[in-house]
């Protein structure tokens, strides 16, 4: 197996898995660390198997099962998420998945299944390397302050966006999937620091005037953005992309000249999602 770093900052190929012969544990705990180095892995993947990608996925935590309204289901595997352009599945905005919940997805693994010539890529910034990119002194000012994240500003944005989702908006603010995230938060596995907030999601800040978390919100949220925080990547059929979520924020780029259907399993924490705010 050779490990190749593919951006300055994040993101490496790795290559010689081969999955015709089977997925061993010694081969997905060294993609384990090629992913705690990097953030982001891709791994040619034309002959891995639904089993194989679960497998792998199982790794990092518990699978979360397709809830969502936004995407499609698999037709036998519950734990898969079809993401299907012709579907109309689109996630066109920097986020980090969940972080309504109080145990979001740590990891993502997405399987290219049908790839547009052109367009399409998904795009990543470091939430690591954007908090590091701060001056002390701001890092300072944002240890300690505590971020509520909601579903519903996800559907509230849209609506004010121009999108008829009026009966959606007040079905997700009713949900009540709302929790409370350090902004700066610790890396599980690294001890890295990073940014965890996100402009899907995140609301608020707490215990800071409105005008003042705005411009805070607004701040960190554009100064993520520098292109050399980014990592790119454009699709070919088979690449198995794995990203980890508590390092970079993605956006998958809406521009797909083609169909394009990607299959995707994320793996939680603990499969013990919470509802309501914790204090
Ligand atoms: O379609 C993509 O590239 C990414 C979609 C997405 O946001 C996700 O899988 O969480
Ligand atoms: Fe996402």
């Amino acid at each position: 197996m050779q490990i190749q770093q593919i951006g300055t900052n994040i993101g490496a190929r790795i290559e010689g898995i081969n999955f015709e012969a089977g997925l061993d544990d010694e081969t997905i705990d060294a993609v384990a660390d090629a992913l705690f180095t990097h953030q982001i892995v891709l791994i040619k993947a034309d002959a891995m198997t639904p089993e194989q990608h679960l497998k792998l996925a199982e790794r990092f935590g518990a699978l979360e099962e397709n809830k969502t309204d936004q995407f499609g289901e698999h037709p036998t595997v519950p734990q898969i998420t079809v993401i299907d352009s012709e579907a109309g599945h689109t996630a066109s905005m920097w986020h980090a998945d969940e972080t309504f919940l109080q145990n979001p997805p740590l990891v993502n693994l997405l399987h290219g299944k049908q790839i547009p010539a052109t367009g399409g890529d998904t795009a990543f910034v470091s939430a690591a390397l954007a908090y590091e990119g701060l001056s002390p002194k701001f890092q300072e000012l944002l240890d300690g302050l505590e971020a509520i994240h909601d579903y519903g500003h996800l559907y509230e944005q849209g609506w004010q966006s121009g999108y008829d989702l009026g009966s959606h908006v007040a079905d997700a603010l009713g949900k009540g999937l709302i929790t409370s995230h350090p902004v700066v938060r610790e890396h599980r596995e690294t001890g890295r620091k990073w940014l965890s907030v996100n402009p899907v999601y995140t609301r608020f800040i707490r215990g800071v005037k409105k005008l003042e978390a705005q411009m805070l919100l607004d701040m960190l949220l554009q100064h993520m953005q520098k292109p050399e925080f980014g990592f790119r990547h454009h699709w070919s059929e088979g690449d198995l992309l794995i990203w980890d979520q508590q390092a970079v924020q993605h956006y998958a780029v809406n521009d797909p000249s083609e169909r394009r259907v990607v299959h995707r399993v994320s793996a939680l924490a603990t499969n013990d999602t919470y509802v309501g705010v914790n204090d």
